[in-house]
């Protein structure tokens, strides 16, 4: 069972006050083996990634994988060629900046920083800046987009809605799982209906539903992270990409050799 090791991960994080509302629960309690299902990740084809690469987000737009990297002095955003892994277009951060999540607008791409508070618009596929640079509070992990707003994790349990025109935030998600909050949320994907996020130094994607902020599944990259054998503590799972116009999700990690192409496998415990 995944109990134990999850729980000690999961556990770090302070518990959840719950509303006033819920204290006196209105249905039976849930049964003792309760928690959020954990499922494989079964891998349906191994491609190439660069090792070099400080992977900080990754995404699908207009058909390209794109993938943007950390680091200050070495921060770049990056159209890479799905079957070879090679770097096909370049745009490279000013040396000051540490880069994070990408997020696709329009055909157009929107890149974050760490803690600068300072983003950028991109076009493509000629990766070349466009319009002026758009400010955030707090820190900048990743972003992903359902269709109308973008979803920004900055580290913490919230996930932030922000205006893809303006980036004025629309609204706000709380994470939790099991009750309590999940914070180091990291790269994200929107699949069906859910927030795929990786989270930080764990090994696990949690799957979120968005309506409520509950994590509906913990998705384990264990068995990825051991065969990629990298000892780097930096070298963790992040980067999700979905496919959508072949329904292919792929994952990656910092310094991975390795761009996964997975399908959510079969439960293989519960997260305590
Ligand atoms: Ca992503």
């Amino acid at each position: 069972m995944l109990g134990a090791i999850a729980a000690s991960a999961w556990q770090a994080n302070p518990p959840a006050k719950p509303p006033a509302a819920q204290a006196v629960p209105a249905t039976p309690a849930a049964p003792a083996e309760a928690g959020v299902p954990v499922y494989a990740a079964t891998v349906v084809a191994r491609l190439p990634h660069d090792t070099g690469a400080f992977t900080e987000g990754l995404l699908f737009c207009g058909g390209d994988l794109y993938e943007s990297t950390g680091k200050e002095g070495a921060s770049d955003i990056r159209r890479v060629g799905l079957a070879d892994g090679k770097v096909a277009a370049r745009a490279r951060l000013s040396p000051e900046l540490f880069g994070e999540g990408i997020g696709c607008v329009k055909n157009s791409l929107l890149s974050l920083t760490w803690k600068t508070g300072i983003g950028f618009r991109w076009s493509l596929p000629a990766l070349k800046r466009i319009g002026q640079p758009f400010h955030y509070a707090g820190e900048g992990w990743a972003l992903t987009g359902d269709g109308r707003t973008l979803i920004l994790s900055d580290g913490t349990p919230t996930l932030r809605r922000m205006d893809p025109a303006t980036f004025e935030e629309r609204g706000r998600i709380t994470v939790t799982l099991n009750g309590r909050p999940l914070a180091k949320l990291n790269e994200l994907e929107y699949v069906q209906g859910r927030i795929l996020a990786n989270v930080w130094m764990t090994g696990f994607i949690a799957r979120i539903d968005p309506a409520t902020g509950k994590v509906d599944g913990l998705i384990d990259l264990r068995p990825l992270l051991a065969e990629i054998h990298n000892p780097d503590p930096d070298a963790v799972a992040n980067g999700i990409a979905y496919d959508a116009a072949h329904d292919r999700l792929f994952v990656t990690g910092k310094y991975w050799p390795t761009l996964f192409e997975i399908r959510i496998g079969e439960e293989v415990g519960r997260a305590g």
